[in-house]
C-alpha cells in the first residue's frame, strides 16, 4: 500500500456559475484569479487549464502575444506555489467546433482543430507543462449516419500524431466520456483510448485521464477502468467524482452517490502507489445550481476529505481477513468484512 502524498488539482470550471440546460447562470463570475487564491486556501497544488483559460482570445491574438500571456500565466503560478498540470485544446465551445473538431464533416474545421491543438501545444510548453488532456467532447454523433466511424478512427488518431509531432515533450491524456453533448462518442472508454494511442506514432507519449462519471455513464467500474490503465502504466491524471446511474453528467461531489465506488477507486490507486508517479488527484466536481458564492467550492473541499478519508480506509482495510476470506471462497464474509470496515464497526 502506498504512503506518500497525494498532490491535488483543480480547473477554473471547477468553480462555475451555475448555469444548466434549464437556466441561466446565478452566481457572479469568479475571476482567475480569485480560483488560484480558492486553490492555495483549499490545498490543491496543480492547475488544470484549457488553452483559453490559460490565455484568454487565443483565437484572436498573434502568436508572440500569446506566448507573452502564457509566459505570464507561468510566473502568476509560480509566485504562488502553483503549478500547471494540464492543458486542454478546447474545440467544443468555438463556432467552428459544431460538428466536432478533428471529425468535423468541414473540412476547414478538421483543419482549425488541428492548428487549435497545435498552439495548445505550444501554450502549454510556454506554461513549463507537458501534458496535453484531449477530451473529444463533439467527437460522434448525434445522427449515427452523418459519419463513417471507419474515417473518424483514423481523423482521432491523426490528431493524436499531429499533437505528438508538434513538440517531442508533449505527452497526451485522452479523457475519454460515451455520451454528452454527443449521442455517441468515438473513443467512449479507456480501452478505446489505449488501443488508439497503442497504434499513434509514439505509443509511450499516450496515456489516459479517467473521469469517475465517464466510466459509470458507459456502464463501467471506474476503479476497474483505472486497474486497467494502471496495469499500462498509462493513467496519468484521474478526475474523481460521481454519479447517480445513466443520467447526464453529474460531476457529483466524490463518493456522493456510491461510497464503496469510490472507496474501490482510492483503493486501486493505493495499490498501484499512484501517489509516487507524481500524477495529479483532480476532482471534476460541479458546484450544486442551489449554492450560494461565498460557499461555491464547498464541493471541492468535500471531496477531498471524501478522498483522504477513503484514503485512511484503503490503508487500515483488513488485507490478512480479506485474503482469508478469497482462500475459503467465502466472499459473503469478503463483502460483510469490507462493508464493515467501511461502516467503521
Ligand atoms: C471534461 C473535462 C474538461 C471540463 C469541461 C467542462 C478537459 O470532463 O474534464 O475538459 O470538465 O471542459 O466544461
Ligand atoms: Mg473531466
Amino acid at each position: 500500500m502506498g504512503d506518500t502524498t497525494y498532490r491535488f488539482s483543480i480547473g477554473p470550471w471547477n468553480i462555475g456559475r451555475g448555469a444548466d440546460p434549464f437556466g441561466p447562470a446565478v452566481r457572479p463570475q469568479v475571476s482567475f484569479d480569485d480560483v488560484l487564491d480558492a486553490a492555495i486556501a483549499l490545498g490543491f497544488e496543480g492547475i488544470q487549464f484549457h488553452d483559453d483559460d490559460a490565455v484568454p482570445d487565443l483565437e484572436t491574438l498573434p502568436p508572440a502575444r500569446i506566448m507573452a500571456e502564457a509566459e505570464a500565466m507561468k510566473r502568476k503560478l509560480a509566485d504562488r506555489g502553483l503549478v500547471p498540470e494540464f492543458v486542454a485544446p478546447r474545440l467544443w465551445e468555438h463556432a467552428n467546433g459544431i460538428d466536432g473538431g478533428y471529425t468535423s464533416n468541414d473540412p476547414a474545421a478538421r483543419t482549425w482543430a488541428l492548428e487549435r491543438s497545435k498552439r495548445a501545444v505550444d501554450v502549454a510548453l510556454a506554461l513549463g507543462c507537458e501534458l496535453i488532456v484531449m477530451w473529444p467532447a463533439r467527437e460522434g454523433t448525434a445522427v449515427r449516419e452523418s459519419k463513417n466511424p471507419i474515417m473518424a478512427s483514423a481523423q482521432m488518431l491523426d490528431a493524436i500524431n499531429v499533437i505528438l509531432a508538434a513538440s517531442p515533450q508533449v505527452r497526451i491524456a485522452i479523457e475519454p466520456k460515451p455520451n454528452e453533448p454527443v449521442d455517441h462518442a468515438f473513443i467512449p472508454t479507456i480501452g478505446h483510448a489505449l488501443a488508439l494511442g497503442s497504434r499513434s506514432a509514439d505509443p509511450a507519449r499516450v496515456g489516459v485521464l479517467i473521469e469517475s462519471a465517464h466510466a459509470i455513464l458507459a456502464g463501467l467500474d471506474p476503479s476497474d477502468e483505472m486497474g486497467f490503465a494502471l496495469a499500462a502504466g498509462k493513467l496519468w491524471s484521474v478526475h474523481l467524482n460521481d454519479q447517480n446511474g445513466l443520467k447526464f453528467d453529474q460531476d457529483k461531489v466524490f463518493g456522493a452517490a456510491n461510497l464503496r465506488g469510490a472507496f474501490n477507486q482510492v483503493r486501486v490507486l493505493e495499490q498501484a502507489n499512484y501517489a509516487a508517479s507524481g500524477a495529479f488527484v483532480g476532482f471534476d466536481v460541479k458546484a450544486q445550481r442551489t449554492q450560494k458564492p461565498e460557499a461555491a467550492t464547498a464541493h471541492l473541499a468535500t471531496s477531498k476529505a471524501v478522498f483522504l478519508k477513503l484514503v485512511e480506509k484503503a490503508r487500515t482495510f483488513p488485507e490478512k481477513i480479506a485474503a482469508q476470506c478469497i482462500a475459503n471462497r467465502d466472499y459473503e464474509a469478503l463483502e460483510r468484512t469490507v462493508l464493515e470496515h467501511l461502516l467503521g464497526r
